[in-house]
């Protein structure tokens, strides 16, 4: 029974309305939360706990940063939204911010994750009929098993997880997919050509934050330019300092034909997601062929070009880094029976839990609740551990402390 680990009647009456007339796409921790700052947030009896899923790495910066914030009502009260039929006095100053941090010539914003994943896809095609030459229809795009890149059809078309697609069909065609970390299946795969582009997630987070070994994305992107494909990083994830570089493909020098960004773009406060290449592969696209209501408002332009600059001012990669290494360590020194492995860059890390009861890893999450930090499970055996880049070396002591400490009581 869920109910038992809730912390109050009253707490329960917000789990029971939301069961009875919101959708159930998803599992929630028992947890109803009500106030965020920095690395913590507060549920509605006052408990205060760690945030170690930072909204599945929206919150990078943490929660309610006060400049975003400050930039984000500032703008709110002047013009939030024009629509893309009228320009705003924000868009060029965003385009010319953004374009200029990451190094390319142009940027396409639009709002959620999986909007960003499909407009790089109808960029690499356009790219691939227009500019390469491929047979109108048949342009492929190779993918890697166990990816993750959002929810919409055409997404979940090439996904490999029977819960993300199972009873969704028909799926969209044009996509192969091939293991992840494979140099040779990949160099096998590009070997057709009517491959217009290689998409795949520099660490898979969905996955359980699979890391590749060092050099994939280097030799990747180098078999990719062989064969004239292009190379699209889904940074959406893994970029904005998460795993202690700007962006993941950093670490390998990599500098992805196609990038695309979401989450931590606004810091945790609206969907802002964005997709920058050069000119040779953006103006394919013309007036009329793309674009979204959001994607580009003011409000959005002002809150980015704001959750860029704290991410760079505040040395949050940096951060990510240090923070991220010393709990590694720490963790990896609890040599626990039920910790098979640790595993991660910078502050993206996960522990996969061995058990013979396949739900510790749903009653560890609980434990460490209890205990007052928050982390979810994903597929049953692994818990990703994330907490905004923002965090000390005492928090990361006192963290750990309390993962050992739920460990110990489970066990
Ligand atoms: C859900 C995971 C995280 C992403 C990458 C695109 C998107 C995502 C690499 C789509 C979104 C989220 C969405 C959330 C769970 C989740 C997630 F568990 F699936 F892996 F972050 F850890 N590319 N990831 O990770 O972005 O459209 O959601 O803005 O339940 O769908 P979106």
């Amino acid at each position: 029974m869920i109910s038992e680990h809730v912390s109050s009647a009253r707490a329960l009456s917000y789990l029971d309305k939301e069961n009875k007339s919101g959708a159930h796409n998803y599992h929630p921790l028992p947890v109803v939360l009500t106030k965020g700052e920095g690395v913590y947030v507060w549920d509605v009896d006052g408990k205060r706990y760690y945030d170690f899923l930072s909204g599945y790495s929206a919150l990078n910066q943490g929660h309610c940063h006060p400049k975003i914030i400050a930039a984000l009502t500032e703008q709110a009260q002047r013009l939030t939204l024009t629509s893309r039929a009228f320009h705003s006095d924000m868009l060029g100053e965003y385009a010319a911010f953004i374009t200029d941090f990451f190094g390319y010539d142009k940027v396409l914003p639009m709002n959620s994750g999986a909007e960003a994943v499909e407009t790089a896809i109808k960029l690499a095609r356009k790219w691939g009929y227009e500019v390469k030459g491929v047979k109108d229809g048949k342009a492929k795009i190779i993918v890697c098993e166990n990816n993750f890149h959002g929810r919409t059809i055409n997404i979940i078309s090439f996904s490999t997880d029977p819960d993300a697609k199972d009873d969704f069909g028909p799926f969209t065609p044009g996509y192969e997919a091939i293991p992840y970390n494979d140099l040779n299946a990949l160099q096998h795969a590009l070997s057709d050509k009517d491959v217009v582009a290689f998409l795949v997630e520099p660490i898979q987070g969905e996955a359980g934050v699979v890391v590749p070994d060092a050099g994939y994305l280097q030799k990747a992107f180098a078999l990719c330019k062989e064969a004239n494909v292009l190379f699209i990083a889904d940074e959406i994830q893994t970029g904005l300092s998460r795993t202690g570089k700007i962006l993941a493909c950093d670490h390998e020098n990599v500098r992805p034909d196609i990038l695309i960004l979401g989450k931590a773009l606004s810091g945790g406060t609206l969907p802002i997601s964005a997709v920058l290449c050069d000119d040779e592969i953006m103006l394919t696209i013309q007036p009329g062929e793309h674009g979204s209501t959001y994607g580009g408002s003011p409000l959005a332009c002002k809150v980015a070009i704001t959750a860029l600059k704290v991410l760079k001012d505040e040395k949050m990669a940096e951060n990510a880094a240090i923070q991220g290494a010393y709990f590694r360590e720490k963790i990896k020194t609890l040599d626990h029976a039920n910790i098979a492995v640790v595993r991660g860059k910078g502050l993206l890390n996960a522990i996969v839990i061995d058990h013979a009861n396949k739900n510790t890893a749903w009653e560890l999450c609980l434990k460490m609740m209890e205990n007052g930090l928050l982390a979810k499970p994903t597929h049953g055996d692994k818990i990703r551990l994330a907490p905004p880049l923002i965090i000390t070396r005492e928090q990361v002591d006192e963290c750990f402390y309390i993962i050992k400490k739920s460990l110990e009581s489970i066990s």
